[in-house]
């Protein structure tokens, strides 16, 4: 009795140890890898090696540029970067529901449009499509994916104006819109983020107009609208009260007087070059702890404040202004 036990127990051990690997350790879900083979099968490859661990006999969890879940197995990141496939992004990858993390990054023959599938992804936290060939609108369905804290649309080919409802989106720590060719003004609901206020990227566009007002009621740590077309004032976005680190506008046609303007003290990186900015550069500047400052190719006269950090800066800082002078610049007269 005891014997057969034992002979039934090794048998059933045999029979389990020589069953193939993958199905025992094979995590991936059966959906996920369906749908992951889908994509793979959408793509022309010129990389034939890009996708060689995308084989359906090993566990999709271990494919080249995947993550899942350690409790569900869930697939909950898919991030293709650097590889020289060509197409579209597939609508395929909107049956991923369980998706954190989506990522097409550095795939200069990756083109067409953002499709519309994406908006299903309600788990996405970080939605990354940058250095592609993608065009067409920033779509308005983003707004639906209320868990997103990283939007990264940078470097592209995307055309038409900023949707306004992505402010609606209130876990975002950053946009990046930077490097397309978008148009249009800055919304004015960008000042109205009830969350978490996100750091800006939206440099090297074509917008115009002015910064809407509605922006000097946050508290941004990030701004960089650098290389634009816009114009007025932008003085509000500063004063004491303000907790701005970083700011970039240089590059558009702002134009305000600088002699009143009140600095807060958490700024660390000022760059204003090439705008239409007139007056004298505030003694309150001399306070601040400066790692960057530019406000070259302006219309600034007057002296430059002695002290803090303003004379670590060479000439390259103040250059070609009205008739700004002294130290880093040659003496005023
Ligand atoms: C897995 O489940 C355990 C227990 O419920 C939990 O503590 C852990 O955070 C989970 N891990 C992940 C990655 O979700
Ligand atoms: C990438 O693919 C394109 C065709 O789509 C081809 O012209 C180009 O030479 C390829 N580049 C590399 C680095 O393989
Ligand atoms: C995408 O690129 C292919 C060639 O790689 C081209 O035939 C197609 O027209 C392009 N589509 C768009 C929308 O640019
Ligand atoms: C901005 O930060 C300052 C200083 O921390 C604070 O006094 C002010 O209430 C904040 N404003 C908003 C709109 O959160
Ligand atoms: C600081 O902010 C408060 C409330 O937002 C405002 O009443 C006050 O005038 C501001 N102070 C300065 C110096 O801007
Ligand atoms: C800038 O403002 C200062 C101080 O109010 C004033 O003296 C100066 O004339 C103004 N400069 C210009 C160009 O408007
Ligand atoms: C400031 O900007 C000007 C104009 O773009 C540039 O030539 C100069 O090198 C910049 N200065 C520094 C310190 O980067
Ligand atoms: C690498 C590549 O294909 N670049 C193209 C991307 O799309 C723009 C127009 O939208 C073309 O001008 C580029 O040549």
């Amino acid at each position: 009795m005891k014997n057969s036990l034992v002979c039934i127990l090794s048998l059933s051990l045999l029979l389990f140890l020589s069953l193939p690997s993958p199905s025992l350790s094979d995590r991936c879900n059966p959906q996920d890898k369906k749908v992951l083979l889908e994509i793979k099968a959408t793509f022309n490859f010129n990389n034939p090696y890009y996708f060689s661990s995308w084989n359906p006999n090993i566990d999709c969890c271990d494919w080249y540029g995947l993550d899942c879940d350690l409790n569900t197995s869930r697939l909950i990141a898919l991030t293709i970067f650097g590889g020289n496939l060509s197409g579209k992004i597939p609508a395929a990858v909107g049956e991923l529901p369980f998706l954190k993390n989506l990522m097409f990054r550095k795939l200069p023959n990756l083109n067409g449009t953002i499709p519309s599938s994406i908006a299903k992804l309600k788990n996405l936290r970080e939605l990354r499509l940058s250095w592609t060939n993608l065009s067409g609108p920033v779509p308005t369905f983003i707004t639906q994916l209320t868990n997103l804290y990283l939007l990264d649309l940078s470097f592209n080919y995307l055309t038409g104006s900023i949707p306004p409802s992505l402010s609606q989106l209130t876990n975002l720590l950053a946009i990046r819109l930077d490097r397309n060719k978008l148009t249009g003004e800055i919304p004015d609901t960008f000042g109205k983020f009830t969350g978490t206020v996100p750091d800006l990227y939206l440099s090297h566009n074509q917008l115009t107009g002015t910064v809407p007002k509605s922006l000097g009621d946050l508290n941004f740590t990030e701004l960089d609208f650098s290389r634009n077309k816009l114009v007025g004032d932008i003085s509000f976005l500063f004063g004491r009260n303000k907790t701005i680190q970083i700011v970039d506008f240089s590059r558009n046609m702002f134009e305000f007087n600088l002699s009143n303007v009140k600095f807060p003290a958490s700024l660390t990186s000022l760059d204003l070059n090439h705008n239409m900015i007139t007056g004298t550069p505030p003694e309150g500047l001399t306070a601040l702890n400066f790692q960057y400052l530019n406000v070259s190719y302006n219309r600034l006269c007057g002296q430059i404040p002695v002290g803090g950090k303003l004379q670590n800066f060479d000439m390259y800082s103040y250059f070609h202004n009205r008739c700004l002078c002294g130290t880093p610049l040659p003496a005023c007269k």
